[in-house]
């Protein structure tokens, strides 16, 4: 049959109306997108193995917003990939999470009540959970994408080894891009913040803060020398937090409505130096100078390198770089 790109419109659970480049093949519409490497989402009818099913439809308007669609997760997915394409074509011009052009794809309804979402090296894709019900509901949105898919551009960059501290650099990196594509997309209904996962409980409680991370109970917000004993997604907690301080600056600051108090560990006052800027930082450091070893020491490093050639030794920006790290005790 004969392919080609159209431009569909979807309602997702977490994004609200969303407009979709999707795949016309026959008389059939498929959740496809041929304008970002053809990433697609399947459902797994809620199991956990085998290929699932890609979502098609008649009409090329996908889900409804409520639950009881199936295709209503298909289009957080579907619209987080494209968001998290879009965010690192358009700041750094990489296209697509190896930079060769190629998509991923997305399971949704992965499996029964599943209470997490993750992203595999091994079929280039991610799943996502419907959540239990109870405490949360589908992970699909626009934090957890950009998490998800930046673990993939870790993975064919620093290749950051998940435990000790690379592995919370590693999961910092996720947060951080996680993050910035939330910004970037300016999505009305998912109103971007320093928080993690803030739309998939269903009481709203974030998993992590960015400007505080310990306000979760678990995670670090200053370097110890038994940070790397932690989870991974606690030990990310100095990562977070230094990221925070140079983006936004330590102290209390209310962005898009959210209320945020970003203390330090050393007593200094951290001015910050904007999204774009702190962004470019770290993504020139994961992509260029960190390596699977990196720790929190290497990553002072190699963010200050990143700093300086887009900026200068001893530019704002670069300055601003060293004081962030040192406001987390990495020196
Ligand atoms: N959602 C989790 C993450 O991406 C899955 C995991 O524990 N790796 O960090
Ligand atoms: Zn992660
Ligand atoms: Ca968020």
């Amino acid at each position: 049959a004969e392919v080609q790109t159209v431009e569909g419109t979807g309602t997702g659970h977490n994004v609200g109306a969303v407009e979709l480049d999707t795949t016309k093949s026959g008389s059939t519409y498929q959740l496809k997108d041929p304008e970002r490497g053809n990433n697609y989402t399947v459902d797994m009818n809620n199991r956990r193995f085998g290929p699932g099913t890609l979502f098609t439809d008649a009409d090329n308007v996908w889900g409804t917003g409520q639950l009881n669609n199936r295709q209503t997760v298909a289009v957080d997915a579907q619209y987080s990939v494209a968001e998290t394409w879009d965010y690192y074509l358009e700041k750094f011009g990489r296209q697509g999470i190896a930079g060769d052009g190629k998509g991923s794809f997305n399971k949704v309804h992965y499996g029964n009540r599943y209470n997490n979402a993750g992203w595999s090296d091994t079929c280039f894709c991610m799943i996502y959970g419907d959540g239990d019900g109870t405490n949360y509901g589908p992970f699909a949105s626009l934090d957890v994408g950009g998490h998800e898919m930046t673990h993939g551009v870790t993975s064919r960059t620093a290749g950051l080894v998940y435990s000790g501290e690379s592995g919370g650099i590693n999961e910092s990196m996720s947060d951080v891009f996680g993050t910035l594509v939330e910004f970037h997309s300016n999505n009305s209904e998912d109103v971007a913040d320093y928080l993690i996962g803030e739309e998939i409980a269903l009481d709203h409680t974030p998993l992590r803060y960015m400007d505080d991370p310990s306000k979760d109970g678990d995670s670090a917000s200053c370097w110890s020398s038994t940070v790397g004993n932690l989870n991974v997604h606690y030990s990310s907690g100095v990562g977070n937090h230094a990221f925070f301080l140079l983006a936004v600056g330590s102290g209390a600051h209310t962005i898009n409505g959210v209320q945020y108090n970003s203390p330090t560990c050393n007593n200094s006052t951290v001015t910050g130096i904007g999204n774009d800027k702190a962004g470019a930082i770290f993504y020139k450091a994961l992509t260029t100078y960190m390596t699977s070893g990196t720790n929190y020491a290497g990553a002072r490093t190699a963010t200050l390198n990143a700093a300086r050639d887009l900026y200068g030794a001893g530019s704002t920006e670069y300055n601003a770089t060293a004081a962030a790290w040192s406001a987390v005790s990495v020196a």
